[in-house]
């Protein structure tokens, strides 16, 4: 049953005067409580935020993840929805994003963009990026997923008190979604709209440098949920250049040329790599025993 005193919208900000309070205002008209936690901005955006009816927090640290790990200490709601500030999501999408945590089984709530976008909310480069970072994302946590990096969510408290965080900028919805596969809570995904950003207010996020990072923590974050991924990835590319100087002693052999150190670099290559391949195999074991533990264990807790 949806109780509108049960939610709180939270709303990170940086420079987004020219959206914000639009937003909070609907959000307001709706009855719901906003929390805008702000950059610090050095535009007008708290002013009109606190005009429009918002509360207004500023960040103590840099970054939109910063912000987010900050909000989620303070806020105490039963729900929490979180939606960026750039005018690019519709307030009036909230039913839908809540419905799932409000009336069945779920955790975490996805807004997916994908479903239903107009032109230009995407350049091409976003678009081929977005679907790129979650098929890799899809593919090293086992959960299919069409738009992790989404700016509109809904949690319940459990799952925004459980969840983890540890990154400051726009990798953090990587982030929320690996403890969220991590910690086994329920995800789910509904359809939003999305919009282009409105002219005169640019985009915080760099395509290129932050797109790489993002691909970065999907890989690191694997480490802990996936190791034989992570260090048989590793464990590939020894043993890939391994064979490849291996190919070209051989070849070179043939013709009766011996490389001695080159011969001696293809044969540890080749061990390393395998030794990488089998370390993963081992850590997987460990991972796979831990997350049975913690099964019977939480298992156990809700008996
Ligand atoms: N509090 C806070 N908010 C931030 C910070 N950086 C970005 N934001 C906000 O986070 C939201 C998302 O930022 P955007 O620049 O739209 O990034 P994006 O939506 O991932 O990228 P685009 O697709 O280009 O719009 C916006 O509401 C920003 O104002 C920050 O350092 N602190
Ligand atoms: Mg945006």
């Amino acid at each position: 049953m949806k109780n509108v005193n049960d939610v709180c919208v939270l709303i990170p900000t940086l420079n987004e005067a020219e959206t914000v309070s639009d937003i909070v205002k609907e959000f307001r008209s709706g009855g719901y409580r906003v929390v805008v936690i702000d950059g610090p901005s050095t535009d007008d955006t708290r002013k009109l935020a606190l005009e429009a009816g918002a509360e207004v927090i500023v960040q103590t640290g840099k970054g939109k993840g910063q912000a987010i790990q900050q909000a989620f200490a303070e806020i105490e709601d039963e729900y929490l929805v979180m939606i960026d500030g750039d005018g690019t999501y519709l307030p009036g999408d909230i039913d839908s994003v809540l419905a799932p945590v409000l009336n069945r089984d779920v955790d975490h709530v996805i807004g997916n963009r994908f479903a239903n976008f107009s032109k230009g909310a995407f350049t091409r480069l976003n678009l081929f990026g977005n679907k790129a970072l979650n098929r890799m994302f899809s593919i090293i946590y086992g959960t299919r997923l069409s738009d992790i990096l989404s700016g509109y969510h809904a949690f319940n408290k459990r799952a925004y008190k459980e969840i983890e965080l540890n990154k400051t900028g726009f990798e953090i919805e990587t982030e929320i979604a690996v403890e969220c596969v991590k910690k086994d809570l329920n995800m789910s995904e509904v359809p939003i709209m999305y919009l282009p950003r409105r002219d005169g207010a640019p985009t915080k996020l760099n395509p290129l440098s932050d797109g790489f990072k993002i691909a970065l923590t999907i890989y690191r974050l694997a480490k802990m949920h996936n190791p034989l991924l992570y260090f048989g990835a590793i464990g590939a590319v020894f043993m890939l250049i391994g064979l490849g100087v291996g190919i070209y002693v051989v070849d070179e052999w043939l013709r009766n040329i011996t490389h001695v150190l080159l011969t001696i670099l293809a044969t540890l290559l080749i061990i390393t790599g395998i030794q990488l391949f089998i370390f993963g195999l081992l850590a997987n074991m460990i991972v796979a025993l831990h997350r049975q533990v913690m099964r019977e264990i939480k298992h156990r807790i809700v008996e």
